[in-house]
């Protein structure tokens, strides 16, 4: 039979050593990267793009929220919104290191993840699949001919579904059931936004337990907030997912 002591150890008055914890790292700008060759320039400019799109949909977002915008008649903002203004490159950079593939299930200041999910996918489509992601799309108003090509097209189709979802219309990602914290879009892995404090944790953990039984090639993306360590199910999960399945 295996024995082992379950009583603590209450013999010796002893001391928890933590050591350093490294802070700041990485210093090197972006002249460093580009002199080194570790990125290219135009995978700068498309990640830097990225960031501006998001930056520019969150302004409109608050603007709406606070009724600075005024959206047509039929159209209105409704519900809370958070924004990530200052985080785009920590979204964007994060987002960037996925394929197309892989999922991602993220907290309520999400609009970068649910941009970049979107855009860094469609790069990595064909015309036919980029046409079929614009076959849901009013013809006349996405028609490819207004756009400088299809992919822009696609890209604006795509910021669209998301203010719409937003304004709560039937053409937004959720159909407008979700609202602006609420965006998914399966059809590039995005499993969802979610506007409850870690409420992605046991979304992601059951998705990465799907991955590894159905012997996928995919990583699940998990973006969290400190203070999500305070929900229960952020332990839940993150058990879950250490032990062995
Ligand atoms: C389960 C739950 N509790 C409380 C809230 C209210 N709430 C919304 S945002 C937030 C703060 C979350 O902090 P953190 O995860 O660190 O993200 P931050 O907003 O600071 O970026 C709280 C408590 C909520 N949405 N869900």
């Amino acid at each position: 039979m295996k024995e082992i002591t379950v009583l603590p150890c209450h013999d010796s008055k002893r001391k928890v050593k933590v050591p350093d914890i490294p802070l700041f790292k990485y210093l090197p700008d972006l002249k460093d990267e580009l002199d080194k060759n570790l990125i290219s320039k135009e995978e700068a400019l498309r990640l830097y793009r990225a960031m501006i799109l998001q930056r520019a949909f969150e302004y409109t977002i608050r603007d709406l929220d606070n009724k600075r915008l005024v959206p047509y008649e039929g159209f209105e903002f409704r519900g809370s919104t958070h924004l990530s203004v200052g985080q785009e490159a920590a979204q964007t950079g994060a987002i960037c290191a996925l394929t197309r593939d892989d999922y991602i299930a993220v907290h309520h200041r999400a609009h970068g993840h649910c941009l970049s999910k979107g855009i860094f996918a469609y790069d990595e489509m064909s015309d036919d699949e980029l046409k079929d992601v614009l076959s849901t799309a009013d013809e006349n108003e996405f028609s490819v001919e207004k756009y400088d090509n299809l992919l822009a097209a696609v890209v604006d189709y795509h910021l669209y579904r998301m203010v719409a979802e937003a304004l709560g219309k039937e053409t937004g990602y959720c159909r407008g059931r979700g609202g602006a914290m609420h965006i998914a879009d399966f059809s590039v892995g995005h499993l969802g936004a979610n506007a409850i404090v870690g409420g992605g944790y046991p979304i992601a953990t059951g998705a990465a337990l799907a991955v590894s039984k159905l012997n996928e090639n995919r990583v699940v993306l998990c973006a969290i907030g400190d203070g999500s360590m305070n929900n229960g199910v952020a332990h839940e999960s993150m058990n879950f997912a250490t032990m062995a399945q």
